[in-house]
């Protein structure tokens, strides 16, 4: 049995398509239906179950054995409702948020890794005015994301009510920042289902998909009072005035999911964003949000066998991510390798001569690997030349 699971596995592996010099590697299956996935300054994997299990996957690099549950949260797999989302405090401390069973909160609570104790940080009742009534498990947002200060924040969906998004009376429809004293405050309004965002605290804006009803899923840059639209305006809809547009709307409906933000450690996706996807069963990048237009997001791996659904960077740099059942690495080409064939040799200077015939480009437009970008800079063009014949001529002398 054990065995047929591993073989499946990998067959759907096979199944997604790559761009040149990227590769897949299955980690492990998850025991229930993944919502999100974080991993600590060690390399250790941590992610949630829909269903209200958080669970442990050793270091990375030696995933070995089966995951460890570490605590479980009071909630029930529904809709969209269940346990929705995971971000790590720190090396010891998990917050999550979760719907309850009957779905009059969504619950934020700290979970300690060690002993699986939960402490409630804060509850957003769900139906303001008749807390046992609940309301419907249609859009509750998900994922956290943790600021260097301390804050939380994290968004609430419209319950599949628009209105609701604009009624200042209602959490719905919302983006909150919970302080590190406890206390709540309304950043942003007017979102329908934003499932992960980011914090960049050099710009003081939160990054953020919104899922469009339409063929309007957005990605937008939002500030501390924006007004984002929903449900008067949307996607590439006629704007309204006050209301904050998207910096990018997708072309076809992708229902953007889980996102994480790049740091500089990995060779090849080095800033800018990833982002997961539902409908696309696509991994994006996104290398820069406050470009103007921003460029459209490029396809790292697509066709995937099941929506992915969240992505996180550990503390090397390398990229992890998952779809509702597995876990994955991805293996993004070594700098240098050109032509994609997992050696930096000879073969890459004429593979980037060839590359270069055309002229300088980005690294994302790159007909061979994005490896021809040796330097990392983000563009391939005749420095990257020099550096690899510099690489592969210390190559050479050292052998
Ligand atoms: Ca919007
Ligand atoms: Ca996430
Ligand atoms: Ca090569
Ligand atoms: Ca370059």
């Amino acid at each position: 049995m054990k065995r047929l699971l591993l073989i499946l596995i990998l067959a759907s592996a096979a199944r997604a398509s790559t761009l040149p010099g990227f590769h897949v590697q299955v980690l492990q299956g998850a025991p229930g239906f993944l919502t999100s996935l974080a991993v600590d300054s060690g390399g250790t994997i941590y992610y949630s179950i829909k269903s209200g299990d958080v669970l442990r996957l050793g270091p990375a690099e030696k995933v070995a054995g089966t995951p460890v549950v570490v605590a479980h949260v009071a909630t029930e797999a529904n809709g969209n409702c269940g346990l929705i989302g995971l971000a790590l405090r720190d090396d010891n401390t998990a917050i999550v948020h979760y719907t309850t069973p009957a779905i009059t909160y969504d619950i934020v609570s700290a979970i300690d890794l060690t002993t699986g104790a939960e402490s409630e940080i804060h509850r957003f009742v769900c139906d303001k005015d008749v807390a046992e009534r609940g309301v419907s498990s249609e859009h509750h947002g998900g994922n956290l994301t943790i600021a260097p200060d301390g804050s939380i924040f994290l968004a609430i969906g419209d319950y599949g009510m628009g209105g609701l998004a604009q009624d200042p009376a209602w959490n719905a429809g919302k983006l909150w920042r919970i302080l590190p004293d406890g206390s709540t405050v309304q950043f942003a309004s007017g979102f329908r289902n934003p499932f992960d965002l980011a914090w960049d605290a050099a710009t003081q804006r939160v990054i953020l998909t919104d899922n469009g009803d339409a063929v309007d899923d957005e990605i937008d840059v939002v500030a501390e009072g924006d007004d984002c639209g929903w449900p008067y305006t949307a996607g590439n809809r006629p704007p309204v005035a006050g209301m904050r547009p998207p910096v990018y709307t997708f072309p076809v409906v992708v229902a953007p999911t889980g996102m994480a933000p790049l740091s500089g450690r990995n060779p090849i996706l080095r800033r800018g964003y990833l982002l997961g996807s539902y409908v696309a069963k696509a991994l994006f990048y996104v290398p820069d949000v406050y470009a103007n237009p921003v460029p459209d997001p490029v396809a790292v791996i697509q066709n995937e066998s099941d929506p992915i659904i969240d992505v996180a960077e550990g503390p090397d740099g390398s990229v992890y991510f998952a779809s509702g059942f597995v876990i994955y690495k991805l293996i993004v080409p070594a700098s240098g390798d050109c032509n994609g064939d997992g050696v930096v040799d000879a073969a890459d200077i004429s593979a980037l001569s060839k590359e270069l015939s055309g002229g300088p480009h980005a690294t994302t437009s790159a007909h061979a690997s994005w490896g021809c970008d040796v330097n990392g800079d983000g563009m391939i063009d005749a420095r990257d030349l020099a550096a690899l014949a510099g690489m592969v001529r210390g190559r050479a002398v050292r052998r």
